[in-house]
């Protein structure tokens, strides 16, 4: 019998033979679908869901957010976890001296990051090598991916990224802005903000491949076939990344390697503790999160900062905070960064950047 292996193959080979034009544009369309659906039946067979993760590893996050350190076997991710947290992950001069989620807390600027040393993976992870599977279920759940390989294996990072895009995980890429609303009837319908290079038939046609007969589809960038299956297929994830090269105490080949998707790898030793602090800064930065200090009367609480994401306005932050008298609170003032000058008065749609003060006022 074909597995759907043998069947993925199939419809590559035949959109690599079909010349991509207006013409056959929908019918590569049709098979980009077939193929992407084709793979979410292997992917959901491994990966059971996306909230609760783990795909057989029981693992909860907590803290403010979550790394997941991914990479080949022996690069040193358990030696880089046992630097940078209280973790005490067993560290081997052979292959796959990890086999669980081994999680550890980093302190950092206030802020508990939670970052996970997982078995290492290799080229074939996603659809089931090794411990491959569950691995990148766990990635799945991140807030960050670092992807994680030595000075001699600096070559498997596209095979890392590869591997990661197979388990729907969508790297420095932003989510598709289409919005797919069911109706009982009416057939299929297209709205967009901008011209689209796509044609309705392709967008049709790939509808009908997702078995969708009648909806809107409001469609807000100038789209492209594989963000539109994806967006069809609606379970990928987003997320934002850092290359990590280590053992430079061992030279510095590789080092010669270029951005890899507009980002500049970042060279440590895990094992000398080189670099760290710069590895630290940029995993904070990549996770977009802000600290605000609260101020009550005279006091203001520099030690134990709000941790969150940035862009939220200080109605959604009051939101998801527990504070005394919350319901009488109608405004603020605010200090230091963001603020035009100490004690500016500002509403809740105000958005506080770093390190702003914020005293609530009722
Ligand atoms: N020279 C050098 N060796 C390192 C460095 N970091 C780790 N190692 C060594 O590399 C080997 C593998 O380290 P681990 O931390 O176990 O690697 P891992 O990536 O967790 O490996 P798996 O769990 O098998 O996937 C060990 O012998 C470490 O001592 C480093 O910065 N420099
Ligand atoms: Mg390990």
């Amino acid at each position: 019998m074909q597995t759907n292996e043998d069947r993925i193959k199939e419809l590559e080979e035949e959109i690599r033979k079909t010349p991509y034009h207006k013409g056959t544009e929908h019918h590569i369309g049709k098979l980009k679908a077939r193929i992407a659906r084709l793979k979410e039946e292997q992917i959901e067979k491994a990966f059971k869901g996306k909230g609760g993760g783990g795909g057989g590893y029981a693992i909860r996050s907590t803290g403010d957010a979550t790394v997941v350190l991914v990479g080949p076997p022996s690069v040193g991710k358990s030696t880089l976890l046992n630097r940078l947290t209280n973790a005490d992950s067993k560290i081997g001069a052979y292959d796959f001296t990890t086999l669980n989620v081994i999680p550890g807390m980093l302190d950092f600027k206030g802020a508990k990051i939670q970052i996970f040393d997982v078995p290492g993976i290799v080229s074939g992870a996603a659809s089931g090598k090794g411990r491959g599977k569950e691995v990148l279920a766990v990635a799945r759940n991140a807030d960050l991916i670092v992807i994680m390989v030595d000075i001699k294996t600096v070559k498997l990072i596209p095979q890392i990224i590869g591997e990661l895009r197979e388990a729907g995980v969508r790297l420095n890429e932003k989510k598709p802005e289409v919005t797919i609303l069911k109706k009982p009837s009416g057939g299929i319908k297209v709205n967009s903000t901008t011209s689209l290079k796509l044609s309705y038939d392709t967008i049709r046609s790939l509808a009908g491949e997702f078995r969708l007969a009648n909806a809107e589809i409001i469609i807000k960038e100038d789209i492209t076939l594989d963000r539109l299956v994806d967006a069809f297929i609606g379970n990928r994830v987003y997320l934002p990344f850092v290359v990590v090269v280590n053992k430079i105490d061992l030279g510095s080949r590789g080092k010669e390697i270029p951005e890899i998707e507009g980002e500049k790898p970042i060279f440590i030793s895990s094992q000398e503790g080189k670099n760290l602090e710069t590895l630290k800064e940029e995993v904070w930065k990549r996770l977009k999160l802000i600290r605000v200090y609260l101020k009550e009367g005279e006091n203001i609480d520099y030690d134990s900062p709000l941790v969150i994401k940035e862009g939220l306005s200080l109605r959604e932050i009051l939101e998801n905070i527990s504070l005394r008298n919350k319901e009488n609170l109608n405004s603020a003032k605010v200090f230091g960064p963001g603020a035009k000058y100490p004690g500016q008065e500002v509403s809740f749609s105000f958005v506080p950047l770093d390190e702003t003060v914020v005293q609530f006022v009722s």
